[in-house]
């Protein structure tokens, strides 16, 4: 177990997490598949807007625990990107008009009333994780995103044959994820292969990396238990 592993084949075991990733989760299946009702669209939107909000304070928090100005002067490009600069009103305010894409007013949205204990519980954990811990191990954490380009394209090619009562626009945000996320991986996957270098290290980011996918995995079970799918008629359940 003292022999660290190759650079390649460390790389290879990160993407191996890649199983318990969100996308296989039963509520992204079902979205995916087209079986969620516009109740069970607007939870999952109002519920991932904490999270979206979260995302610069985590990532703030990182930079208050790096030293290392090569490192900030580009994982800086995370906040702007979210918060917005210049003329870019960034990915917060692209979620909010998902939110008004499918049926949630601003007010409602930002007023984080529909956000569940278990989706607050679990980005919180998420947000203190990058407070208390070492910026490597956040590096670490936001790798989860090795996998996001594929659910959301999987978002963009499905939603509008599944859910055409959405406008198209409200897509901007995951549309302008596909680059961010590619590019934010790239970053932060050279930053974890160099710092963890040593076998237990090693270990150490495959444990980080198991945590970030239970707050997104968590965060799927709150939703889905706080948004059912609704109870089928008798009818239904007697001919399906
Ligand atoms: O929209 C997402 C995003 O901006 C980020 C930042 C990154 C991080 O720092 O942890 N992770 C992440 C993710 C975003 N979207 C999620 C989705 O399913 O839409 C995926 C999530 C991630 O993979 O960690």
């Amino acid at each position: 177990m003292s022999t660290p592993l190759g650079r390649d084949e460390f790389e290879a075991s990160l993407r191996a997490q890649g199983a318990g990733y969100h996308i296989h989760h039963p509520f992204n299946v079902r979205m995916n598949n087209g079986l969620l009702t516009p109740r069970q669209i607007r939870g999952w939107v109002a519920n991932r807007f904490y999270y979206q909000i979260s995302i610069p304070i985590k990532d703030a928090a990182m930079l208050s625990n790096c030293p290392d100005r090569s490192v900030r002067r580009e994982w800086i490009q995370r906040i702007l990107d979210h918060d917005g600069h210049g003329q870019d009103a960034g990915g917060i305010e692209a979620w909010i008009q998902l939110g008004e894409a499918v049926g949630i007013a601003r007010a409602e949205m930002t007023s984080l009333q529909n956000v569940v204990p278990g989706v607050r519980f679990a980005v919180d954990a998420y947000v203190n994780f990058a407070r208390t811990h070492p910026w490597q191990e956040t590096v670490c954490a936001s790798l989860t995103e090795l996998f996001a380009p594929k659910i959301h394209e999987q978002r963009l090619a499905n939603w509008p044959q599944h859910y055409p009562w959405i406008d198209p626009k409200g897509l901007a945000y995951f549309r302008n994820r596909l680059s961010e996320a590619r590019r934010d991986v790239a970053h932060g996957l050279a930053l974890t292969l160099d710092y963890f270098n040593t076998r237990p290290l090693q270990e150490r980011a495959l444990q980080i990396l198991r945590f970030k996918l239970d707050v997104l995995w968590n965060m799927l079970d709150a939703i889905q238990i706080a948004y059912p799918d609704e109870a089928r008629s008798a009818v239904e359940v007697q001919h399906g």
